[in-house]
């Protein structure tokens, strides 16, 4: 009886490679063979670009003793393709087995091309998160404590809360807002364009009769709007053990028309209310590669169920037709701490 065919893995370690960026060398591992009647004692290993048992076009057959993992550098580098490891074994009579073939290995010796990234500054908004000073729990008169420099105007009524849960989107406060809340974002560059981003979700306080809330956001001559989702849980819901406020995420885009601008978050009705906390205005630098498409669209709106939160400071994507991308680094920045975490 011939040795049991055993299985053959791409790479000379495990696990099986799929993907190799060297071009000079070859290399395979192997597993499971076996021999009832005598010992294996040999074992021969070939490559070829063909995935049958007989193509070692590229490394032909080669006495690997007992060894079950070989490398081999190669005299002519390759040029690309796939190539398939093949190995058999042979036992103290003779016999052969039958050839075991991997799935294959492609030679891919491109680097990933840049197809979009995006770079967020600074956020430009003052006390982007209105936090205030010591006060606890939520008030119910109205512009009792105003966050600065936030502005209102006196037709409008601002409530800082600071539940004792963990309600807030970003740090511990936010503000319910009927009317209008507003603040003077200077330092924009004009031409530049620049992304807005806020957090609305609907008051702890709001009754099961209150229908959807139409908000309304200006900065500068760029009016945008919002609507919350009469369908989601009004104020607080209950996520798992977790009272949380359902908080949307709006983003918008807008190209600076001056060196400072006017942002103004308003209910379009002073019936109305909803919570607001983190609002940021960012840079926006596209360094778009060849072909690239700018998917991120002018409105994103996604809940967010956390109470925590972090900026993504940088994103990009890479493709790579032939390979998939197999590490990407990714920096995120939490603005409190401004520490950098990368992995
Ligand atoms: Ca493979
Ligand atoms: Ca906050």
């Amino acid at each position: 009886m011939p040795p049991v065919v055993g299985k053959v893995n791409d790479g000379a370690d495990l696990p099986d490679q799929d993907y190799q960026s060297f071009t000079s060398e070859v290399s395979a591992s192997w597993y499971f063979f076996s021999d009832t009647d005598s010992t294996i004692v040999k074992y021969f290993w070939c490559v070829g670009t063909s995935h049958n048992t007989t193509d070692c076009s590229v490394l032909e057959w080669l006495d690997t003793g007992l060894h079950t993992s070989f490398s081999r550098s190669l005299p002519t580098p390759l040029s690309g393709g796939t190539l398939w490891n093949k190995v058999y074994a042979v036992d103290a009579v003779g016999h052969a087995s039958d050839v075991a073939v991997s799935d294959g290995v492609v030679i891919d010796t491109s680097p990933p091309e840049t197809k979009d990234v995006a770079y967020l500054g600074d956020n430009l908004v003052k006390n982007p998160s209105f936090e205030v000073g010591d006060i606890t729990g939520s008030t119910s008169s109205c512009n009792l404590v105003i966050p600065t420099p936030w502005e209102i105007d006196t037709a409008s009524c601002i409530k800082v809360q600071a539940p004792d849960s963990p309600l807030a989107k970003d740090g511990h406060m936010f503000v319910s807002v009927s009317g209008s809340i507003q603040q003077t974002i200077s330092g924009l560059e004009v031409g530049r364009q620049y992304k807005l981003t806020l957090h609305a979700g609907y008051p702890e306080t709001v009754s099961n009769t209150h229908r959807s809330v139409d908000a309304i956001v200006t900065i500068g001559r760029e009016v945008f709007s919002f609507t919350l989702d009469p369908n989601l849980c009004r104020g607080t819901c209950s996520v798992g053990d977790h009272s949380v406020v359902l908080w949307n995420k709006h983003t918008y885009r807008f190209t600076a028309v001056d060196t400072s601008l006017v942002l103004k978050i308003s209910s379009s009705s002073r019936m109305m209310e909803f919570v607001l906390d983190h609002v940021s205005v960012q840079t926006v630098d596209y360094v778009a590669g060849q072909d690239s498409v700018d998917t991120e669209e002018h409105l994103v709106v996604h809940s967010v169920f956390l109470s925590h939160w972090s900026s993504l400071h940088a994103s990009w994507h890479f493709e790579d037709l032939r390979c998939k991308v197999i590490t990407r680094m990714t920096s995120i920045r939490n603005a409190k701490s401004l520490s950098t975490v990368a992995r």
